[in-house]
């Protein structure tokens, strides 16, 4: 497996628990981006929902995150503003990784849960893990909606990981919260890097004040950045395997159908299946998905990774 972290202690506990948590922007640092953040606001087109890709969903967001901001310009000026206040120190912690989307999350006083999720996929993850540091600008602790993780369920689910792709958690959600989630309560400027297969959540922002955090996706700089996609009016049990880069995110959001002019590397056969919260306690403790010779249950996935391998090396 290919090092994430240059720090060996480091190293170590992000792959036993998926997570950690390091200081890493001082306080002028932290001061200076939530500064820019407000005087930039004016040049944000508002929050882009499902229903603006005609795509029907009850999903209600009550967060405000750059990644579904409607003018891609804003987005760009934000990706350059938090990569060039975050690589110098990325390079501290990260063994040699590139950034591939940026955001500010903002959750104002009535609310801003971000349901359990795992972040998709952006990289062969049998190779490498890609990250997300995350880095609230204020203080963040259980009441505000700080970040809340289940420690050690990094490439233990989902393996295949896309906008239009069904969890096979969705249906268990409720259940993880309550049994497995653990908040992680850190002060303004530390960050907390984590595996972004890892299963995570935020509640509601029960303050007065403002939850203002920054997630920047960073992946190991040599490999291909890679994208599934579900096009659920064709083909639901179809994935296709698009190769993408930073760019692409620019004017993507999670419910817009990619055009069909980002190459295709591959395709191949998926069937979303559900979970029972049993069988999520069992995973919990069971081999990952990256390691050799223990793919359990879906084994379907393993001959098509063998095929898109062989592509994306020689892409
Ligand atoms: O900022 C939050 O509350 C959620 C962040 C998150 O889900 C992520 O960084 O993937």
């Amino acid at each position: 497996m290919r090092k994430t972290f240059i720090n060996q202690e480091l190293e170590e506990r992000f792959q036993e628990d998926g997570y950690v948590e390091v200081p890493f922007l001082n306080a002028q640092e932290v001061e200076m981006l939530k500064t820019y953040y407000f005087d930039s606001l004016n040049e944000s087109g508002g929050r882009l929902g499902p229903e603006d890709e005609k795509h029907k969903s009850n999903q209600k967001i009550t967060y405000d995150f750059t990644f579904i901001d409607k003018n891609s310009d804003y987005k760009q000026q934000v990706f350059d503003m938090i990569t060039n206040a975050f690589m110098k120190r990325v390079g501290d912690y990260l063994f040699d990784y590139k950034p591939i989307i940026a955001n500010f999350i903002r959750k104002k006083e009535d609310g801003g849960e971000v349901p359990l999720h795992q972040n998709w996929a952006f990289a062969d993850e049998h190779k490498c893990a890609t990250v997300s540091i995350w880095c609230p600008l204020v203080d963040s602790n259980k009441k505000n909606g700080t970040l809340e993780v289940v420690p050690g369920s990094h490439k233990r689910y989902g393996e295949v990981r896309g906008p239009m792709i069904k969890s096979e958690l969705a249906g268990i959600q409720s259940e993880i919260i309550d049994r497995y989630m653990q908040p992680v309560e850190t002060k303004a400027g530390n960050a907390v890097i984590l595996d972004d297969s890892i299963v995570h959540y935020s509640s509601p922002n029960q303050t007065d004040g403002l939850r203002l955090a920054i997630q920047l996706i960073l992946i190991p700089t040599e490999e291909n950045s890679i994208h599934f996609h579900m096009d659920l009016s064709k083909d639901r049990s179809m994935v296709e395997v698009l190769k993408v880069d930073k760019d692409f995110y620019m004017t993507f959001n999670p419910w817009k159908k990619p055009s069909k002019d980002v190459p295709r590397i591959n395709s191949f056969k998926y069937d979303p299946f559900d979970m029972t919260i049993e069988e999520f306690g069992a995973k919990l403790k069971q081999a990952r998905f990256d390691e050799s010779n223990q793919h359990t249950e879906p084994v379907k996935v393993l001959s098509w990774w063998k095929k898109v391998r062989s592509k994306l090396v020689g892409a």
